[in-house]
């Protein structure tokens, strides 16, 4: 089977969100695909890889995914960076997914095989109060769900995280937006109106239930320790992005005061970027993107090292990954011994469903894969033709008093 890479095409497109997608082609006919997409930011990378990426590709045998990698990564002088590393993670994923193409096997059998029975997922129930949240958190739990990440609207700071405004969902197109659109942040009303969310939850829906929040690093490390201390009682799943940690030592401060399980790394390109936190033990989860993190090579190597210190993956699962993210999570998920949790928001909506195909399906709370050969998703690149590129940014925020702020 000649796997010489013969073409390499790099496709944006925006089924109801951006989306970029790379197709390897190898003589054969076995093609693969990979999700390159960063969210606001896609016309950088689908550049990259075209420009500077592609032509270092044709002609070289699609089996080596190691080399390729590394070729890429050192080879490329600069190294880390979320543009260059979203590019390695989308060849490295069209890779896997020749490979197992051509051994007729999928993905999780030639990482090592199945270790359970499927990925366990959680959810997100976001409201503009505390009741419509917990309402949201109901209906999901009728669905099977049982791991739900609560966020609700700061009182007081209208369209704050959870909520934009006229658009109720900050995961959709801001497309109509030509900035970024801006929320309102202050820690004092967030610190003053959080625990109501959780002691409400658990006093409607008790103990069986696994709750998580994400505070998207607007804290300081003391302002998050007395958060984690005030959340303790509530038994949280893990408190997610609690600090920025360019800084890693920050997340010693936060482990100082308390027991509540911390997850990071939706954001992390690279093992140095978290090497201090797993390796202290100061983080429960390393929550690292396939498409962000170096493909299902670095997910792996990311996996294997955080399992010597305790730490479980859970992979970001936000609907700006394409559904090729979530099926090379989901390979990993399966296999990786120390797999926590999946993030999950659904594999895509109508529009993009049209685009994307795949084979994996979700039942009580867990994705289950299929034996299908290679990652088991397809695009459709005909049909990616109907919905161009759209630009749309991510929402940025500021204190009250202007001051910007992470978002
Ligand atoms: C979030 C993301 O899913 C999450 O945990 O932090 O929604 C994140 O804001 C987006 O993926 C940014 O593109
Ligand atoms: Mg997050």
């Amino acid at each position: 089977m000649n796997l010489t890479i013969k073409d390499v095409r790099v496709i944006v497109s925006c089924p109801g969100r951006n989306f970029v997608t790379v197709k390897i082609v190898t003589e054969s006919g076995i093609y693969g695909v990979g999700d390159a997409t960063v969210n606001g930011r896609e016309m950088a990378v689908a550049t990259y890889l075209q420009e500077h990426v592609a032509p270092c590709l044709i002609g070289r045998n699609a089996h080596e995914i190691e080399d390729i990698w590394q070729y890429l990564y050192k080879g490329v002088y600069w190294r880390k960076g979320p543009i260059n590393m979203a590019s390695i993670s989308a060849v490295d994923m069209a890779l896997w997914d020749i490979k197992g193409k051509a051994a007729d096997l999928p993905v999780y059998e030639l990482l090592g095989g199945k270790s359970r029975r499927g990925v366990s997922v959680y959810v997100h129930a976001t409201g503009e109060t505390v009741d419509d949240t917990l309402d949201r958190a109901e209906a999901l739990r009728g669905q099977g769900f049982s791991a739900i990440r609560l966020q609700t609207s700061v009182p007081g700071l209208a369209g704050s995280y959870g909520t934009l405004g006229d658009k109720k969902d900050y995961f959709e197109l801001q497309s109509d937006r030509p900035l970024p659109p801006e929320t309102p942040w202050s820690t004092r009303k967030y610190m003053n109106s959080i625990e109501e969310l959780f002691s409400k939850a658990r006093d409607r829906f008790g103990t069986d239930i696994q709750l998580l929040h994400d505070v998207h690093s607007r804290l300081t490390p003391i302002e998050a320790a007395r958060l984690g201390k005030m959340l303790e009682p509530y038994d949280l799943l893990f408190l997610e992005d609690a600090v920025a940690a360019e800084n890693q030592d920050s997340y010693r401060i936060i482990r100082d005061h308390t027991t509540t399980p911390l997850a990071i790394g939706e954001i992390y390109n690279t093992i140095w970027d978290c090497k201090e936190m797993i390796q202290n033990q100061w983080i429960d989860y390393i929550r690292c993107a396939a498409t962000h993190a170096g493909g299902i090579t670095n997910l792996r190597r990311i996996a294997d090292f955080a399992a010597h210190f305790h730490v479980r993956i859970a992979p970001h699962g936000a609907p700006d990954l394409s559904v090729i993210c979530f099926a090379a999570q989901a390979h990993v998920g399966i296999w990786a011994p120390n797999f926590g949790i999946q993030e999950f928001v659904g594999f895509g909506n109508e529009t993009s469903n049209l685009v994307f195909s795949h084979d994996m399906s979700i039942e009580n709370g867990m994705i289950h894969v299929s034996d299908r050969p290679g990652l088991g998703v397809d695009f459709n690149e005909e049909a990616a033709k109907d919905y161009p590129y759209n630009r749309s940014y991510l929402p940025v925020s500021r204190l009250e008093d202007g001051t910007l702020w992470s978002w």
